[in-house]
């Protein structure tokens, strides 16, 4: 077998060595929101995106940090527009109108990294519905991704050589992995209501405590588990699995509704390392 093979077969979803991350513009405070509550605090925003910048440095990935976008108030969610695999990236039609034109603004970036850039021409998908799985990439419908996107993008991962299944995010969830993410390469952490839909059938599941609902969007990065700050009983349920487990503050960014995956495009590059 070749070197490349090898790397290839060795490589967990979760192993990354870069990612691309986007500076919050002080219109952060303005990003989208389901409640109407208080709007986050700009310099805290900031401090958190910072520790997630330095953690996703302490796990072995290279970042590279891209200038922030004032006009867009939630491109510091550079997941939703984009989805970056080894061989390819794929720039997606995010659901929500004021986000539809980050895509572009990530063109250029992954032009310059990556050999094949696919684009969605129909429907919208947007990054924070899709959860990769070693044996398939989940698409979630929701108010963001609707069939006409799914459709369109498991063609387009099937000509990059991805199996993919489309299911159902429960009504009222902004986005699958907002109720989900992969903790293993057999293991996901779930919501009570998520891991009761039958679409993570298959998978051991973790069930969070409602009270800590927010830490449901964990963020498994080489060998360490990014979690939400302030989730006790979380934390020790990873670390009972032997997990090595990093709280991160989220608290503001948590505000307009958004948890750690969403704040990176990670992949491994195999060029690299
Ligand atoms: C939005 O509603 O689009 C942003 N305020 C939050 C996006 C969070 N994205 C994600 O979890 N993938």
């Amino acid at each position: 077998m070749n070197a490349y093979l090898t790397a290839a077969r060795l490589m967990r979803v979760f192993d990354f060595n870069s990612a691309i991350v986007r500076t919050p513009g002080k219109s952060v405070v303005n990003g989208l929101r389901a409640d109407p509550g208080s709007a986050p605090v700009f310099e805290t925003v900031v401090a958190e995106h910072q520790a997630y910048i330095a953690a996703l440095r302490a796990a072995g990935v290279q970042v590279s940090v891209l200038d922030a976008l004032e006009q867009f108030p939630d491109s510091i969610f550079v997941e939703d527009p984009a989805l970056v695999f080894s061989q390819a990236a794929v720039l997606l039609r995010p659901g929500a109108p004021s986000r539809m034109a980050e895509a572009q603004e990530l063109s250029s970036t992954l032009a310059a990294r990556f050999r094949e850039v696919l684009q969605l021409s129909d429907g919208f998908a947007d990054g924070g519905d899709i959860l990769v799985t070693p044996s398939r990439v989940l698409i979630g419908l929701s108010a963001r991704t609707n069939e006409a996107g799914a459709a369109e993008l498991q063609r387009l991962l099937k000509s990059i050589g991805l199996a993919s299944q489309v299911v159902h995010v429960p009504r009222g969830t902004l986005h699958l992995k907002t109720d989900c993410s992969l903790i293993d390469e057999e293991t996901a952490l779930s919501t009570e209501g998520l891991a009761k839909s039958g679409v993570l059938d298959g998978f051991r599941i973790l069930v969070v405590p409602e009270e800590e609902r927010g830490a449901t969007n964990a963020l498994r990065v080489n060998d360490v588990v990014f979690i939400r700050a302030g989730c006790p009983r979380t934390q020790d349920m990873l670390v009972a699995q032997g997990l090595h487990v990093l709280p991160l503050p989220v608290s503001e960014i948590g505000k307009i509704d958004a948890g750690l995956s969403c704040m990176s495009l990670r992949w491994f590059d195999r060029l690299i390392n």
